[in-house]
């Protein structure tokens, strides 16, 4: 059987944001290569045959982007982004959220099947400045690739912005199995992709760059790194790719068309893998590719690209050869079909602006939205109201769940969107349906995840719930979050700058 290779970006071309008319477009940095930053692993406190303990601290710093002075930036302990973390299915695992920012902060496990509000990390579990919150939960998800990010609302966008990013990467006894790189900063590396302003004495300036439909920068940086360079030493190479920019698009190809593998999605090994030699990324999604050098030879080089941009240039050095194949077939997903007798779900993702909404309202942190039995397979319906001709992709994305994307447009998904996602970019006039199944109790955010648009009110909430157990949920309100704000900034609650709001 002749291997087919997907050539096209799929997504809707007239709503690429390249056509907005508040793109900025990448400039092809002028400072000298720079290797990759590959984040350090975080270390545990403690390990157990079936624990796992954890420190996760927020903290302020300065990074070298740009020759000259350095940028206030913000990270988990780190810099900027974070440490990677590393979690296995099957163990509790105990993590201090310590926040040692001048404002309250959130740590927001995104594609983590936790039990949500608070465990989840979104808006309503902030962590005041000097304070430590204390989480645990059982790891019962297949490997993947996830993140934690800051989410307060309304001011997940600036503290994203300024850093407050980091992967997460879960594994399990199957994946171990597979036929993958694993060896983590050598031939299994995290990718990054994001884009900043830098302005006077480089620093970021967020409110000057603020867009209410995503704030955008001239310079992409990879993993923290402008203009990186990796060294190739090994004959393939995973790359665990995440879009974890406020708002672009990533249109990624190499800039001679070589062919990769994709392996992996949001939520975990896809069934089968995927060969391409273009992929386009939407906010939050995670992409997996395995890489094969094998056409090249020491001293080549070859860069991966967005659009017309080039990302990271490969630099190919002496590797032993390895002509290891994919098998056909890498992981069964769990049999799961829809829960009889259940109406469809329809969800509309509206307006574009400070006019988005989520079924024509905009989000209220004390309104459950919508509510789900848990161990429910419902079907959902997402609809993104936009105009074909001048409207925008929207990140769909849903906390502590992976779902399973069904159709676009009553025909088939894109190639790469039979596994498993908890993020998924629909296109304007376009309804995708997926199925959704939460595990958990608990009330979990839905969102438009461009950053601007979730804190600009595209977003609301749902809660699963169990029948036998009803439960009551103390939710966070907008006047204690600006209160918090303005004391920590030293102004008059009314003068809390809330974008989008
Ligand atoms: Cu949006």
């Amino acid at each position: 059987m002749t291997k087919k290779v997907y050539t096209d970006y799929f997504f809707d071309e007239p709503a690429y944001n390249t056509h907005d008319g508040g793109y900025i477009p990448l400039k092809t940095p002028t400072v000298e290569p720079q290797p990759l930053a590959v984040p350090p692993l975080l270390k545990p406190d403690k390990q157990t045959a079936t624990d796992d303990y954890y420190t996760v601290t927020a903290e302020t710093s300065e990074t070298q982007f740009l020759p000259g002075k350095k940028t206030k930036t913000w990270g988990y302990n780190a810099g900027f982004l974070g440490q990677t973390l590393v979690f296995r299915n099957g163990k509790h695992t105990h993590i201090d959220l310590e926040n040692k920012l001048p404002e309250l902060t959130t740590f927001h496990w995104h594609g983590l099947d936790v039990p949500g509000p608070i465990t989840d990390g979104g808006c309503h579990a902030p962590v005041y400045p000097g304070q430590t919150n204390h989480i645990d939960f059982d790891v019962m998800q297949p490997a993947a690739t996830t993140w934690l990010h800051a989410h307060p609302c309304p001011s997940t966008a600036t503290q994203v912005w300024k850093g407050l990013a980091a992967m997460v990467i879960i594994k399990d006894d199957v994946e171990d199995q597979l036929p993958f790189p694993r060896n983590y900063g050598v031939d299994d590396i995290p990718l990054v992709l994001q884009d900043r302003e830098f302005h006077a004495d480089n620093q970021f300036d967020y409110r000057a760059d603020y867009d209410p439909d995503g704030v955008q920068g001239h310079t992409a940086l990879i993993n923290g790194t402008i203009n990186p360079y990796f060294d190739v030493t090994t004959q393939r190479v995973r790359l665990r790719i995440l879009n974890g920019s406020n708002r672009r698009e990533w249109r990624l190809h190499f800039n001679d068309d070589l062919e990769f593998a994709q392996v992996g999605s949001d939520g975990g090994i896809m069934p089968a893998p995927v060969y391409m030699n273009k992929v386009m990324m939407t906010c939050a999604e995670r992409d997996e590719i395995i890489v094969d050098f094998g056409a090249y030879k020491p001293g080549d080089e070859v860069a991966l690209m967005t659009d017309e941009t080039p990302l990271v240039h490969f630099r190919i050095k002496a590797f032993e050869p390895d002509d290891t194949q994919l098998p056909d077939h890498l992981v069964d997903l769990p049999a799961e079909t829809p829960t009889p007798g259940l109406p469809v779900r329809t969800i509309t993702m509206d307006g574009m602006d400070e006019e988005v909404a989520m079924d024509g309202k905009k989000f209220d942190m004390q309104r459950i939205d919508a509510r789900q039995k848990v161990h429910d397979v419902a079907i959902w319906d997402i609809n993104n109201t936009n105009s074909t001709e001048n409207g925008m992709v929207h990140p769909f994305h849903v906390h502590g769940t992976q779902f399973r994307v069904l159709s676009r447009n009553g025909g088939p998904v894109y190639p790469n969107e039979h596994g498993l996602k908890d993020t998924v970019g629909v296109n304007p006039g376009e309804t995708v349906r997926i199925q959704v199944r939460f595990d958990l109790t608990g009330v979990y955010m839905y969102h438009c995840h461009i950053i601007e648009h979730e804190d600009g009110g595209m977003m609301a909430q749902i809660e699963s719930y169990d029948p036998d157990h009803p439960k009551t949920y103390h939710l966070m309100d907008m006047d204690t979050l600006r209160n918090a704000f303005a004391e920590e900034q030293g102004v008059k609650p009314e003068d809390v700058w809330m974008p989008g709001m």
